[in-house]
């Protein structure tokens, strides 16, 4: 098996222990970044992470203390403790992009060819997916939104796959979506999207923790074995929705093609930051930094909708985990 990114000697990481076992384990320093990092937070979470310059920097979901959904810029020396600009991004439009800024939530950050691309849920007549690019964390630059609303969970290969550009995204409704599946599609200029396909559907049986919906989590991770999905699947208690981890392989050259699909979660909310929060019963990957070179992968995960934490694990077992406990029911 060959994790197919660059070396990462850097990456923040934390061996696994008895109290701490796991194909996921929690970093013991969560939530890492708490609500209240900047004065006028509430929560900081579901974020994206990548490497930086001589370290990392992400763009992060923050909801400030009049529940506005803002993303703001941030940078770290060693992926774990951050520093993030007071104020939201500034987004500089490359065309016609319709305005104003409304909300902004849930980011993504991709490295593709020369410059970093943004994707979140950008508000424009409900959610739909913005596009933006930086090269510095400072100048950031919009696109258009690739589709029209409601979408949620636009999620970039880093890679073109023939000679297009190709986005994870997810249809959904302007509210808390009842429903939900991934679909692939393609782009030669990341402006014009197209060439849509389903790519997976949640898992109706005995309301487990994907039957209600699923959603792309960080960048997709290339392998010799496929691409390693990491998503977030919801399931519908009593009590209200509970967004947990899994893992899935998508075929390499034609990614709406599931090639393996873990049945159990990787990690769910199970723990007090993970269960108690603004909105409980939440974990929501949104990026992962992976070293090429030892197949080690740090999972950046917002918290309850309000702190942002870190999980370990190694890009082989995730894979084997996916190979030994087939989803039947997909
Ligand atoms: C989703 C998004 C996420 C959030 C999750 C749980 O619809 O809003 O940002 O983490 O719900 O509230």
């Amino acid at each position: 098996m060959k994790v197919l990114a660059k070396p990462l000697p850097n990456i923040p990481w934390e061996n696994p222990s008895c109290s701490n076992p796991g194909v996921l384990w929690r970093s013991t320093c969560n939530p890492i970044i708490g609500r209240n990092i900047l004065p006028n937070s509430n929560s900081v979470f579901n974020s994206a992470v990548v490497p930086f310059e001589e370290g990392f920097a992400g763009v992060f979901r923050v909801d400030n203390r009049a529940m506005e959904m803002r993303i703001h810029a941030g940078f770290s020396e060693d992926g774990v403790n951050w520093n993030l600009d007071p104020d939201p991004i500034e987004f500089f439009p490359d065309s016609d992009v319709p305005g104003p800024f409304v909300y902004g939530y849930d980011p993504r950050v991709t490295w593709i060819e020369d410059r970093y691309y943004v994707t979140w849920c950008n508000g424009y007549h409900g959610p739909t997916i913005g596009v933006a690019w930086t090269k510095d964390f400072r100048t950031f630059h919009q696109k258009e939104n690739a589709f029209v609303p409601f979408n949620r969970n636009g999620v970039l290969f880093p890679r073109k796959i023939g000679d297009r550009f190709a986005m994870l995204n997810r249809p959904s409704d302007n509210g808390h979506t009842p429903f939900g599946d991934i679909f692939y599609c393609e782009s030669p200029d990341l402006e014009f999207w197209g060439r849509h396909r389903h790519v997976m559907s949640p898992v109706k049986i005995e309301k487990g923790w994907q039957s209600t919906k699923i959603g792309a989590g960080p960048v997709p991770i290339e392998t010799s074995e496929g691409w390693l999905l990491i998503y977030h699947g919801v399931q519908t208690s009593c009590n209200g929705y509970v967004y947990s981890m899994g893992a899935a392989l998508l075929d390499l050259d034609q990614p709406w093609k599931v090639i393996g699909r873990a049945q159990p979660f990787l990690l769910a909310p199970w723990m007090n930051y993970e269960m108690v929060g603004d909105v409980p019963n939440v974990a929501f990957p949104c990026a992962a930094l992976v070293d090429g070179e030892t197949g080690r992968i740090s999972v950046y995960y917002g918290a309850a909708d309000t702190v942002t934490c870190l999980a370990f694990g190694y890009v082989e077992n995730i894979i084997d985990f996916i190979k030994s406990n087939p989803e039947p029911n997909a």
